[in-house]
């Protein structure tokens, strides 16, 4: 592992600029309101920031469907403003990594606008159109992740159009090699303004299948898995021909070889599919292609230590020489404190999720709210807006549960804003665990955060170090952690009892921030008492 390649092993915290901080108080957060925290976000001691899209956008799918991948949406500010982020990120020692939703654009953008004019427009085949089948039907089986059909009637045109997600989202034809030429240009505008990567939204959806070949139906559906509800018919096909197609391999190695002339730049790629470990295998491996892949392994809503352990041995063994990048939390899933800790014990929990979480090997995505131990927020249905969940309610209550505003202080409007009509409502229980509530408390979840940050920081090991997994039960794991001189042993456990170990080997355990549960060693035995973290360094 080459540890100067600062992406390795990184901590990156990702912010939701809607939600983060309104600093022009219209009640939706801006790039000046993440400026304005930036001190806020270095103090956690994470090494960069991933904004989600901040570009201008009609907001259907609240900056996911872009309609100029190269200017600042009024409502978040100008590039004068994201330039002043850039600046004072890298003031901070903050690298800042933007979104990059390459896969389809909004119907509003100029490209769509041209495409959709006529048949024979200089874009007329930059989208995915096609005819009617002869009984005026889609042409494949092929359906939106956000439900329904992924084809969307066009009056004008007279043809369908595919979007994998809302028919508001078009998806861009990356077999036009003017359309990659065109998004590799928007990629290197935002390089010239000095960002240090990218998170790549969907990036193995880029190409379809050219023929139209009919998704199979799945052999077996399983619930749980991110995406996989049963309420969903896109369940119920084995995506082989809408997405993850061998044709993204060439894609991939034309925007590293743009990045490779930016040194210390790196791409993280969302990869959510049927095959989720070849396709991140195949992005990552020989160094060529992206340099990580977002898993969403861990966002799922088994907690238990078996899952973790069998993700972790899984990708090791399957990724070779690419490299992971976890999380437990993002703008799309339930808070982790709700959707693996059902809202019990909640502090504890928190901290103990973390420090599971930044001791795996990887590097780490932290969500916006995770460090203060955010519940998931509870909305109505009257007050939802996200269109995923005002699709599938109630079964599904959609994403804006983990899209309330941050809490700063344990006010109405929590601080983030002062206008009386915040985007998404101020949730009450969020408030109680607003930064100023915890900065003074020494055992709260955000010093947790802070002090094993700290902690992970200063171990090499367990930015960089090799893993080995050892014992585990549904709520224990341990592992050990190696890095060149440095071995460490980690014991977790995320259970609510006492979990005792035979002590097997000398170790020296390691003192631990005061904020966390630690174990301990008593005779031959290791002690891990409820919710707790034993860290330990071992002989070479
Ligand atoms: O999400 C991609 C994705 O696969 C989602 O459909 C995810 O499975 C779902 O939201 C889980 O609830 C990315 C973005 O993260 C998401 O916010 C966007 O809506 C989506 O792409 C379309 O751009
Ligand atoms: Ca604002």
């Amino acid at each position: 592992t080459n540890h100067s390649e600062w992406w390795r092993g990184a901590v990156i915290y990702q912010v939701y600029p809607r939600s983060f901080f309104d600093s022009n108080n219209d009640g939706i957060g801006d790039l000046p309101g993440v400026t304005q925290k930036m001190d806020y976000i270095a103090a956690l001691g994470v090494d960069a920031i991933w904004l989600s899209p901040f570009f201008t956008s009609p907001m259907k799918d609240f900056g996911y469907d872009v309609a100029d991948y190269c200017n600042v949406d009024p409502i978040f500010g100008t590039l004068d403003d994201f330039d002043q982020l850039i600046q004072s990120a890298h003031n901070h020692g903050l690298k800042v990594m933007i979104d990059q939703v390459l896969n389809h654009s909004s119907d509003q953008h100029p490209w769509f606008v041209e495409s959709r004019s006529s048949h024979n427009n200089d874009k007329a085949d930059w989208y995915i159109w096609a005819d009617a089948k002869p009984d005026g039907t889609v042409p494949n089986n092929w359906l939106s992740v956000f439900g329904g059909p992924a084809w969307h009637w066009d009056s004008r045109r007279r043809q369908y159009y595919l979007h994998n997600f809302l028919d508001s989202q078009p998806d861009l034809n990356f077999h036009n090699p003017d359309v990659v030429d065109a998004v590799l240009d928007t990629v290197e505008f935002w390089l010239q303004r000095g960002v240090d990567g990218f998170r790549l939204d969907t990036a193995n959806y880029y190409y379809h299948d050219v023929e139209l070949r009919n998704n199979p139906p799945k052999e077996e559906v399983v619930e749980g898995s991110i995406g996989v509800r049963l309420d969903n018919p896109y369940a119920y096909q084995l995506h082989l021909y809408d997405k993850s197609r061998p044709e993204n391999i060439g894609f991939l190695q034309r925007l590293r070889q743009l990045l490779d002339q930016y040194p210390n730049t790196t791409t993280v790629g969302e990869v959510g599919c049927d095959f989720a470990l070849e396709t991140m295998a195949a992005y990552t491996q020989g160094q060529d292609k992206l340099h990580m892949c977002y898993s969403f392994d861990l966002l799922t809503h088994d907690a238990s230590m078996k899952h973790i352990r069998n993700t972790m041995e899984t990708i090791e063994a399957g990724l070779g020489d690419g490299w992971p990048c976890w999380s437990i939390g993002n703008h799309d899933v339930e808070r982790v404190v709700t959707r693996w800790g059902q809202n019990q014990d909640a502090i504890a929990k928190s901290k103990v999720y973390m420090a599971m979480l930044l001791s795996l090997r990887g590097s780490v995505c932290l969500y916006q709210g995770e460090e203060l131990g955010l519940p998931e927020a509870e909305l109505s249905f009257e007050q939802l807006v996200d269109p995923f969940g005002i699709a599938f309610w109630p079964e599904f209550k959609g994403r804006d549960g983990c899209r309330t505003p941050m809490p700063w202080e344990n006010t109405e409007l929590g601080g983030f804003t002062q206008s009386s009509q915040p985007w998404l409502p101020m949730d009450e229980k969020q408030r109680a665990l607003a930064v100023s509530e915890q900065e003074g408390n020494r055992d709260s979840v955000l010093h947790a955060y802070r002090d094993f940050l700290h902690v992970r920081r200063t171990h090499p090991a367990l930015c960089y170090g090799d893993i080995e997994f050892l014992y585990n039960d549904d709520t224990t794991l341990t592992f050990v952690r190696q890095y060149q001189e440095q071995r460490l042993f980690i014991a977790i456990n995320t259970a609510a009892q006492d979990k005792i170990l035979p002590l097997e080997q000398a170790l020296t355990v390691l003192t631990l921030p005061e904020a966390l549960n630690s174990g301990y060693v008593d005779g031959n035995t290791i002690v891990l008492p409820p919710y707790s973290i034993l860290l330990a360094s071992l002989p070479l």
